[in-house]
């Protein structure tokens, strides 16, 4: 009896490594292990044997059962793992994937632009503190105590002496206070302001502002160096004019328009049909400035100038509500 189960031992071990698919599976199932199966039989046999040898016999049967449930239990997974992998075949007829790339922000594209066209120009770029003194903000460049620009509904004070920048100018004033000139810098930055939310206006937005301050600079060259910014910027054939305007830090300020590049001229909603774009407000620096920062008005003279990047940038992309810069809603910012 005892050989009887070693060679139905010897036969599963033969039958196991044939078995390719789920039916080959079944057929081994019930060849073995089904109630009318090769091991119900040989528990069925036990009777006929002597009283003395059926414990030996009925372990050996137990154990020959249990190591054929592992061996199909064994073989079963093997075969589910196979078609798990062959139903997961790559297709390779489908289309990729697309691969999505990023983009920069288009304020940060401007950005790039106007401080790559300053620095070919001889200018390096400086930065200073967001959160700023009054000193710094106002004092130094000559706002008078009682300016309205001071009022608790343009600026957002945080103490009595202490701001967020409403410009980046304070950042001029901490330059030339630690350089003697020749200074030629440009400032990008962050500005704030407390003014009502709208698609015209924003708590925050950025500018960059120039300063050249040497011996014997004149409004010439400030004209000269923002034409030829304007051209590299806009196009080289845009026309422009300046206009006299006022800033406290600047005697005599301009602001500088340019021919609507939507238009050419000819007046459309984006130039609101006067054929002009304002694209900055600049000027001679104001001979009070230079006391606060210790140069000597009568050797030097320098000019200013200031942009808002928002401004710029709606215009040149045709964005007509300034909150899309600062959404980061992805259908927005793909565009770019
Ligand atoms: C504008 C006009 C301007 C300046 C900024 C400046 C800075 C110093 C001294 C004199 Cl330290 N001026 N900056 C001058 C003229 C205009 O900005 O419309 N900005 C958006």
């Amino acid at each position: 009896m005892l050989e009887k189960i070693n060679e139905i031992k010897h036969q599963i071990e033969q039958d196991i490594v044939n078995i390719k698919n789920s039916n080959d599976l079944e057929n081994f199932r019930v060849k073995y292990l089904s109630r009318k199966g090769i091991i119900s039989e040989l528990y069925d046999l036990i009777k006929s044997i002597p009283q003395d040898d059926r414990p030996s016999v009925g372990k050996a049967i137990n154990e020959l059962k249990i190591y054929c449930q592992q061996v199909f239990d064994n073989k079963k997974q093997e075969i589910e793992n196979l078609s798990n992998i062959i139903t997961e075949q790559i297709d390779l007829t489908l289309p990729g994937r697309r691969r999505w790339v990023g983009s920069l922000h288009p304020l940060t594209k401007t950005l790039k632009e106007i401080k790559f066209i300053f620095q070919k120009m001889g200018f390096d770029i400086a930065d200073g503190p967001e959160i700023e003194e009054d000193y710094y903000n106002f004092e130094a460049l000559n706002f008078p105590p009682e300016h309205p620009a001071r009022d608790m509904q343009d600026t957002f004070f945080i103490s009595d002496k202490i701001l967020l920048r409403t410009h980046t100018s304070p950042v001029q004033i901490r330059v030339m206070e630690r350089t003697t000139p020749p200074v030629r810098v440009i400032i990008p930055g962050r500005v704030y302001r407390n003014e009502a939310i709208s698609a015209r206006s924003y708590c925050l937005f950025h500018q960059v502002e120039g300063l050249y301050v040497d011996e014997g600079v004149t409004f010439s060259e400030l004209k000269g160096t923002l034409v030829a910014f304007a051209k590299q910027f806009f196009g080289s054939n845009l026309k422009y004019r300046f206009r006299p305007s006022f800033f406290p830090f600047t005697e005599p300020s301009a602001e500088m328009d340019i021919t609507c590049f939507l238009c050419n001229g000819k007046g459309c909603r984006v130039c609101k049909q006067t054929g002009w774009l304002e694209i900055l407000g600049c000027g001679m620096v104001d001979p009070n400035v230079y006391k606060y920062v210790n140069y000597d008005a009568e050797k030097y003279t320098g000019y200013a100038f200031g942009m808002g990047i928002e401004r710029i940038t709606m215009l040149r992309y045709g964005i007509d509500d300034i909150r899309l810069l600062f959404d980061n809603d992805i259908r927005f910012l793909k565009q770019f």
